[in-house]
């Protein structure tokens, strides 16, 4: 089973600065973990970082029919993107958001997500756990949709 972990823009700035709110660990250390992750659950695991919407709906689309389970932080574009929903919609992977924030506690502009009207989970606010609650959900749910 293949994950494919999605970050948005500026995550590749991850542990550079404002560590108080995003932590101090990079982008690196998160495809790390991510990685890690992903072969403890016996999954392949793809990762891409993108600061263009459009780079980023072009690699939704290429995982149509290779992508198992998408696990997305589409950072900014959450709040604005319809164009990322409706390529997830047009693949139709499962998909799991993650914010390593709570966004629901900061501004009121952080409170809306387009990705969330497709996203079957979304998890706040845990930091990097978030990620590896993601991808648990995802391999059990995989592996429960190959024995039925
Ligand atoms: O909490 C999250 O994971 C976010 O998706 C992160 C986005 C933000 O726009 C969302 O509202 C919530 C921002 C990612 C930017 O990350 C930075 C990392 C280091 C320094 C500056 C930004």
């Amino acid at each position: 089973m293949r994950i494919l972990v999605i970050s948005g823009p500026n995550l590749n700035m991850l542990g550079i600065r404002e560590p108080e709110i995003y932590g101090k660990s990079t982008y690196l250390d998160l495809v790390t973990y991510v990685t890690d992750c992903c072969t403890a659950v016996g999954c392949v695991c793809d990762t891409f970082q993108s600061n263009h919407e459009g780079a980023i709906v072009d690699r939704i689309q290429a995982a149509y029919g290779v992508v198992d389970g998408i696990v997305i932080n589409p950072a900014a574009y959450t709040h604005t993107s319809v164009a990322i929903l409706d390529a997830l919609k047009a693949v139709a992977i499962p998909t799991v958001e993650v914010h390593l924030s709570d966004v629901d506690a900061r501004e009121e502009f952080r409170h809306i997500s387009y990705v969330s009207l497709y996203a079957e989970k979304v998890i706040k606010g845990k930091g990097f756990e978030g990620y590896k609650e993601a991808i648990d959900y995802l391999s059990d749910k995989l592996r429960q949709s190959v024995i039925e």
